[in-house]
């Protein structure tokens, strides 16, 4: 089956040491942006897929580029805007909060930002089985947003699943209002429906999770489940009224960015594979843990391999792996 994705590539800089931006010296370069991450990830986990997005004519953008080809990704639908420059975002690492991270991006009247429902053609969709994308991508510019429904109208009428993370970016969605009047119509019609805590919270706030979920739900009529990542804490999948959850591994941070799409990726690989809910739950949040442990976000995006030897270590059956 083949995985489509749509969203922006940015250009990461993250400094070396953690600490407070104004004082970072020396940045390490990556390529990330959340929709490709997943898709990175599922590429790395065996499945064909390809990517939809848009980058300048630029030194960055040949670097997104050529990034998504050496993951074997199908860039034949990457779209090349003259003028207009590939994003870059700043990453700061453990400050204010330790193990916290904050990101301070250079996007607005980014190349990706001019996507409009022109960028969206059927033809994209031919074979497809899952559609994936984000909160951010309709939440860059009015374009984006008409290009997002634009996609999700195609993706049902050919019958392709849709999975779509909320993804709330409180720098680009500021107020909970602003967040559900954005998302309401994706989440609408996801089949697949992955959210966090925080985004919970950012949208239905002084509720109890379970009130959260309900309100979701009654919102999302084409959900087959919906997904709620905690973090550490591990994650949960509501279905049917139902709640089934996992707990998370505990881990050193390094760089929390990355680990949600990381979880995402695994979790959605894992479903289309048809394994269990509790299995899927506990590989995506180990690729989550895995994720958070090195810098950058497509890095140690892991194989289905890794998952296995991260889980037996954890669960103190690895002694081999330390030879
Ligand atoms: O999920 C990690 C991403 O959020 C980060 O790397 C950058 O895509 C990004 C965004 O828009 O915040």
């Amino acid at each position: 089956m083949k995985i489509l994705g749509l969203g922006e590539v940015m250009i990461q800089l993250n400094p070396i040491n953690k600490g407070p931006l104004r004082h970072a010296t020396l940045f390490e370069r990556h390529v990330a942006g959340s929709e490709a991450n997943v898709i990175i990830g599922m590429s790395r986990l065996g499945f064909s897929c390809s990517f939809l997005t848009v980058v300048g004519n630029d030194e960055f953008g040949k670097s997104v580029i050529s990034t998504l080809r050496s993951e074997g990704i199908d860039t034949n639908h990457v779209k090349i805007r003259e003028s207009y420059p590939t994003a870059v975002y700043f990453v700061q690492r453990g400050f204010p909060v330790p193990g916290k991270t904050t990101v301070f991006y250079y996007r607005k009247g980014s190349a990706f930002s001019t996507l409009s429902p022109d960028d969206i053609e059927e033809e994209i969709f031919q074979d497809v089985g899952l559609f994936h994308t984000s909160g951010i991508t309709p939440a860059l510019s009015n374009s984006c947003r008409e290009a997002t429904s634009k996609a999700f109208e195609i993706a049902k009428d050919k019958g392709v699943k849709i999975s779509f993370d909320t993804n709330i970016r409180r720098k680009l969605l500021p107020t909970p209002e602003e967040a559900l009047d954005c998302l309401k119509e994706f989440i609408d019609k996801a089949d697949y429906l992955i959210t966090g805590l925080g985004d919970l919270n950012y949208i239905f706030p002084n509720l109890k999770m379970e009130e959260q979920l309900e309100r979701l739900a009654s919102m999302a009529s084409h959900h087959e489940l919906i997904v709620v990542k905690m973090g550490k804490e591990g994650a949960c999948v509501f279905k049917k009224g139902e709640l089934i959850c996992s707990p998370g591994f505990s881990v050193e941070v390094v760089d929390e960015l990355g680990a949600g799409d990381a979880f995402d990726a695994a979790f959605l690989a894992s479903i289309l594979l048809k394994k269990d809910i509790h299995e899927s739950l506990k590989l995506a949040n180990a690729a989550g843990a895995l994720v958070v442990s090195a810098l950058g976000d497509i890095e140690p995006l892991p194989s289905w391999q890794e998952l296995e030897d991260f889980i037996s270590f954890q669960e103190g059956k690895g002694e081999k792996l330390l030879r």
